[in-house]
């Protein structure tokens, strides 16, 4: 028996700067990514997305692959730069080229295109004008939103905004991280509100190009975001405060614009009394609440312990891949995210923690009623084993299998989960980590002209889709 219904989704994941390489080939323009993975410092051991996977060139061989493998959806993400070098203007006739033949190639197949428009890569162009800081970058986005559906609207039924809001924003403008670098939570929130912004934009130009028929009438737009449940450290009065406070600023602050319309009142008062931001526009409060997604897709690694913080302040994560070289994360004064002592955790130190991504969808059903879920990255990332020639990736098989099962739960439970995307198809550059940190069920050998070779996860994968997830 199948806990899964009939038209679940069996997919896998990728993002354009992570997979595609090629990044100055055919017309595109440079990316922030392009530009601050060159500067010195910013990535492990200088790594960058120049070559990645080279799936550009090679997306043919990845998508048979993919249907060898069973799969009947693959989210991926459009380098907006490849259509619009500049973010904006002359449009690039050999980007918009690429995208169809994916999608094409897709379909002969059977696979369905799951489509992100924003995984990070904003154009410098863009950046140069102030990017996520710039209301110009909000009509630059409709518009870059727009002759999207225009291209892929009649192929394409599932697309997404935007990825993981909490984190560009999180990285590119608290920690400092991501590009720009920028550390200040005022000019965070301003910038984050402008990309709720552009994806209300976007939404609003999604379903007036499906009035029109420009979009296929049962295509649907949602956004994606992490799901990272929070848990107190201990049931102190001080630790439950501070976890209710890290799931306002971690979860509800980037969920309920999206799915109510409209910010979490308490929050965005106390954030506009210290900080004087975000700074609302007449018809930004409209536009929000008229432009409510159809569905969410969530992103789930791991959950976080959460504690009152008098002491550590500290946004580095573990970037080696050496387990327990992490310190502990936190915001002094606000709260921190402390160690599990009886917790399992990968290399990387993130919680491996299955029961959370059951418990985080039932919290998002309680919150925002029972809306359509799409899993749209679960992984695990690890420096895998080669045996005798065969990458033996069973770390991989348990986490993902584990996982499986707490999505069937939350689907017991009542939850609309209709879709779930492994994060990643093939392996490939992860943002800070370099290629050292592996996700994808196929492996690429960077020292042999980036070989595809499928690794055991793939076969067991391919398995668990031919069984519909009775296997699991
Ligand atoms: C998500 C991103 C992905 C991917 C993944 C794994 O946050 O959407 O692009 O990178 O996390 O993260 P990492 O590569 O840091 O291990």
């Amino acid at each position: 028996m199948t806990a899964f219904p009939k038209q679940f989704l069996w997919g896998a994941a990728s993002a354009a700067y992570q997979v595609e390489g090629a990044h100055d080939a055919d017309g595109k323009g440079p990316s922030i990514w392009d530009v601050y993975a060159h500067l010195p410092g910013t990535t492990h051991e200088g790594t960058n997305g120049d070559l990645a996977a080279d799936h550009y060139h090679r997306f043919k061989e990845d998508v048979a692959l993919m249907a060898e493998q069973g799969l009947t959806s693959y989210r991926f993400s459009i380098a907006w730069t490849r259509l619009l070098p500049q973010g904006r203007g002359a449009v690039n006739p050999a980007g918009v080229a690429f995208y169809h033949a994916l999608i094409d190639e897709l379909l002969r197949h059977g696979i369905k295109p799951m489509i992100t428009l924003y995984h990070w890569d904003l154009p410098q162009a863009l950046q140069d004008l102030g990017g996520w800081e710039s209301r110009e970058t909000v009509d630059a986005f409709a518009d870059y939103a727009e002759l999207c559906y225009r291209e892929f609207g009649a192929k394409a039924e599932l697309w997404a905004t935007f990825n993981e809001t909490v984190v560009f924003i999180g990285m590119g403008y608290i920690t400092g991280a991501h590009p720009p670098g920028v550390r200040d939570p005022a000019r965070a929130l301003q910038a984050c509100h402008h990309v709720f912004l552009a994806h209300a934009r976007a939404v609003q130009r999604f379903r007036e190009l499906k009035c029109e028929g420009r979009v296929r009438a049962d295509a649907v737009i949602g956004f994606v975001n992490v799901l990272q449940p929070h848990a107190p450290a201990s049931d102190r009065p001080e630790d439950i405060a501070a976890r209710e406070l890290a799931d306002g600023c971690f979860t509800h602050w980037f969920y309920d614009p999206v799915l109510r319309g409209e910010y979490p009142a308490a929050l965005l008062h106390w954030a506009q009394e210290a900080l004087g931001a975000p700074l609302f526009a007449p018809g930004d409060a409209e536009l929000l609440k008229a432009n409510i997604c159809d569905f969410i897709g969530v992103n789930y690694y791991k959950r976080e312990l959460v504690a009152a913080n008098p002491d550590v302040d500290n946004t580095r994560i573990n970037t080696s891949g050496e387990k327990g070289s992490g310190r502990e994360f936190g915001f002094r004064g606000l709260f921190k995210f402390v160690r599990n002592p009886s917790g399992e955790y990968t290399d990387w130190d993130w919680e491996i923690y299955p029961k959370g991504l059951t418990e985080g969808i039932l919290q998002l059903k309680a919150r925002y009623g029972n809306l359509p879920v799409y899993i749209t990255e679960n992984g695990l990332g690890a420096k895998d084993p080669i045996i005798d020639g065969e990458v033996v990736d069973d770390a991989r098989i348990d986490y993902l299998a584990r996982h499986l099962k707490a999505a069937a739960e939350a689907i017991a439970a009542g939850a609309d989960v209709r879709g779930y995307y492994p994060w990643s198809f093939t392996d490939l550059l992860s943002w800070l980590n370099g290629y050292q940190k592996q996700y994808g069920f196929v492996y690429i050998d960077r020292d042999h002209h980036l070989a595809r070779q499928r690794k055991k996860s793939f076969f067991w994968y391919q398995e668990v889709i031919r069984s519909h997830g009775s296997l699991i």
